[in-house]
């Protein structure tokens, strides 16, 4: 065998020998010029405007990659073809490095988006009263941080997940919910779904609002393949609210669809019931329905309330023991970002539930959002920063200006109603509460 020296054609401190050297290293400062004036959003051409500038910069974009590339390959063949060991060739290695480093950040996202992490959930202190809920919501962004909220709190013991008709279609966003409780570690809590539509009539949030739910709001935190077998909300309701040995207490926050379905197959579950917390209606203050549809004429209904008046009314008149957070108490009660970043010291749950509200802010542009749901959540397990006044209330079901308004009648009072929440109170426990989840 024939021994061969390898001759090399430049050394580190000399200039390249070849060509294919020479383009290699300017290729590569070239990339690399045009890489940091645009990570350091100094792209000339971003500033024009006019028809031009996409063009522009498309073409800039495409020169620094093609330039990358081209450093790169030439580089290689410069160093092992051509034996180049000038340093202005071995300038390819740099984008070569940055390339590694930007493919493995992708792929442990990658990575991390497809393993669901089950997370431990907490073993609740055996010596804390704990209240069996049933959580049913509407599939909202506020919804999902309550439940977020109810399963930190070891005072709540969640028997069933539940979606119900109004800002979500629930058979879409159960599996919205039932990957949140997967990843979390409470896989096994039963899942129901309602039906798409009110008990009566055809009242419904806008389709916009609608859509956005079924993407969970623009928030990837769920992984969209996954499927989870749901029981429809109603029998599950009265399946569990019958077996359980203890009085139920169920959180609604969303249309009341789902329970009166339930009282409809068996009333006698009101005998196990120990009480219903509902988000929504208005009292004193008008409604919020121009807040999505500007245009409506309909100035005194609540959302919840809207969507399924009928449901709402079935309910109201059911004798059960119902405590009602309307708007009155929640557009009393702000977060800002200042609040959310103090949940964030809990881990991955309260995340997000910061980033949910986070998020709605953003995309609203306002600084301070009202919780909602969040709201009524804590105040169910920690009723003393809202003393409840026991009004007389009906659901108006007349189609008509005042339809799905919860209006103040006389006579005996049906409704706990809280008007007047402690704000900072509320804010402190779940201060507490998210930010010291184990
Ligand atoms: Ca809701």
């Amino acid at each position: 065998m024939r021994s061969m020296k390898k001759i090399v054609s430049s050394r580190f401190f000399q200039r390249p020998a070849t060509r294919t050297g020479w383009w290699s290293g300017l290729l590569a400062i070239l990339a690399m010029v045009m890489l940091i004036l645009n990570n350091l959003g100094l792209k000339p051409f971003n500033e024009m405007t006019g028809q031009m500038q996409p063009i522009l910069v498309t073409a800039f974009d495409l020169i620094m990659l093609g330039s990358l590339l081209a450093a790169i390959v030439l580089g290689i063949i410069a160093v092992t073809g051509k034996r180049e060991r000038s340093w202005l060739v071995w300038l390819f290695m740099i984008p070569v490095t940055l390339l590694a480093i930007l493919l493995i950040a992708f792929s442990i996202e990658v990575y991390k988006f497809n393993h669901v992490r089950v997370e431990i959930a907490p073993t609740p202190d055996a010596g804390i009263e704990r209240m069996p809920v049933i959580f049913d919501d509407d599939g909202s962004p506020d919804g999902t941080s309550a439940l977020l909220y109810l399963l930190s709190d070891p005072r709540a013991d969640v028997l069933v997940v539940s979606v119900s008709y109004g800002e979500a279609h629930p058979q879409v966003y159960i599996h919205h919910l039932g990957s949140i409780l997967e990843r979390y570690g409470y896989g096994e809590i039963p899942l129901g779904a309602g039906k798409d539509a009110p008990l009566a009539g055809n009242n419904a949030f806008p389709d916009s609002v609608r859509e956005a739910s079924n993407g969970f709001w623009g928030i990837s935190q769920t992984n969209f393949d996954q499927k989870y077998p749901a029981d429809d909300s109603a029998e599950l309701m009265v399946r569990t609210i019958t077996q359980s040995n203890k009085p139920v207490t169920l959180f609604i926050s969303g249309a009341l669809t789902n329970l009166a379905e339930a009282l409809r197959i068996e009333p006698g579950i009101k005998e196990n019931i120990a009480a219903v917390y509902i988000m929504g209606g208005a009292v004193y203050v008008p409604g919020n329905l121009k807040e999505l549809d500007p245009d409506t004429d309909k100035t005194f209904a609540e959302w919840n309330i809207y969507v399924d008046p009928l449901a709402a009314s079935e309910v109201f008149a059911s004798g059960l023991n119902l405590y009602l957070v309307p708007s009155d108490a929640t557009n009393q009660v702000t977060l800002s970002h200042d609040d959310t970043r103090t949940w964030r010291k809990g881990g991955s749950i309260p995340d997000l539930a910061a980033e949910i509200y986070d998020s709605r802010m953003r995309d609203w542009n306002r600084e301070e959002i009202e919780m909602w749901d969040l709201e009524t959540a804590e105040i169910m397990l920690n009723p003393q920063p809202c003393a409840f006044t026991p009004l007389g209330l009906e659901v108006v079901t007349a189609e008509g200006d005042t339809e799905g308004q919860t209006r103040v009648i006389d006579g005996e009072a049906n409704v706990n109603v809280c008007l007047e929440p402690d704000g900072d109170a509320i804010k402190q426990t779940l201060e507490v509460v998210f930010g010291e989840r184990k």
